[in-house]
């Protein structure tokens, strides 16, 4: 048969169809248990199921010989080794397109939250200050920014549809210029990074993305500028953007995703110019609904005929 795989945490309703009906084994944290599960089946394993958090690194597929397929839960597949699969005509599957509207909803409550105070705000209140006849200090105009998308993917589009109702201005960096996108056009991060007010981050994570908001990028951003991610934390130079948030060289941030997740940077916690969530962005009952039939549907597909439903390109 074919044996399965489950790599990391995984959606409960996919965990239960990996384990109930289709038997798949669960691997163990790093140590003596997964040593003697990779040691016992690692060469039987052919389809390894993993999430957008933990993927297949390219220790662990080096241990799996005859893996022929990873069916990934989530859009992005940057923790699995890529390069690695497609040299070994491994195929890989993510779930895009559905997790869309629900990543863009997140990007613009963090948008609202961080340039109005929204979170800082509701402390405030609930800390007994407005009770006790203070004021909240003023936030930053939301509607008519210059937004910079870093990234203008399915995702980065859907933040900008949003964007426009709010009559923001959207300019845009990627990694090829959209013809048929009505928004400008810049050559960099950094090009985008001075022409905008705010950085929104849709990127694709990976090597290709790493740290391209680095220091220079960050500066640029300036002291009324702002930066939200939704994508991944590897985009942005994090110990570079504690710094810039902790020096008030810019005006703030809002961020779901961090490099080392679930643990983020200690100095964020005490900042009230910095809004954090933990990797929420797809995180609703239809979308993960939708996500866990996605992926199954993929992991079926191939067990059925060796063909995926959303194979990566
Ligand atoms: C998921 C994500 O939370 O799709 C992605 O790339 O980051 C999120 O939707 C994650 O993949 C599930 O663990």
């Amino acid at each position: 048969g074919d044996a399965i795989l489950r790599v990391g945490p995984v959606n409960p309703e996919v965990a239960q169809a990996l384990q109930a009906d289709l038997g798949a084994q669960v691997l163990p944290e790093p140590g003596p248990e997964r040593e003697a599960l990779l040691e016992e089946h690692g060469t039987q394993i052919r389809v390894a199921v993993c999430s957008g958090r933990i993927g297949v690194d390219s220790e662990l597929m080096q241990r799996l010989p005859n893996l022929e397929a990873i069916i990934n839960f989530g859009v992005g597949y940057d923790a699995t080794d890529v390069a690695q699969a497609q040299a070994r005509g491994i195929v890989v599957s993510n779930t895009p397109d559905v997790l869309t509207e629900c990543v863009a909803d997140t990007a613009l409550g963090l948008y609202l939250s961080t340039l109005r105070s929204l979170g800082a705000a509701e402390r405030f209140l609930r800390a007994g200050a407005w009770a006790a006849g203070e004021n909240f200090p003023l936030a930053t105009r939301a509607s008519g920014t210059k937004v910079g998308i870093l990234g203008l993917g399915r995702i980065g589009q859907a933040i900008a549809n949003r964007l426009e109702a709010f009559g923001c201005e959207i300019h845009y960096h990627n990694r090829s210029e959209k013809p048929d996108s009505r928004y400008a056009y810049h050559p960099s991060a950094l090009a985008l990074a001075e022409a905008t007010d705010v950085l929104m981050i849709a990127a694709a994570g990976g090597s290709q993305s790493a740290g391209l908001v680095d220091r220079e990028v960050i500066e640029a951003v300036g002291p009324r500028g702002f930066i939200i991610n939704i994508a991944r934390g590897s985009v942005i130079d994090e110990p570079a953007l504690v710094q810039a948030l902790a020096n008030k060289d810019i005006a703030g941030a809002g961020l779901d995703v961090f490099t080392k997740e679930p643990s983020v940077p200690a100095e964020l916690l005490n900042l009230d110019n910095v809004v954090l969530l933990p990797h929420v962005g797809s995180g609703t009952h239809e979308t993960r609904a939708d996500m866990a039939a996605l992926a199954l549907g993929n992991l079926r597909s191939y067990l059925e005929d060796r063909t995926l439903l959303t194979p990566i390109s």
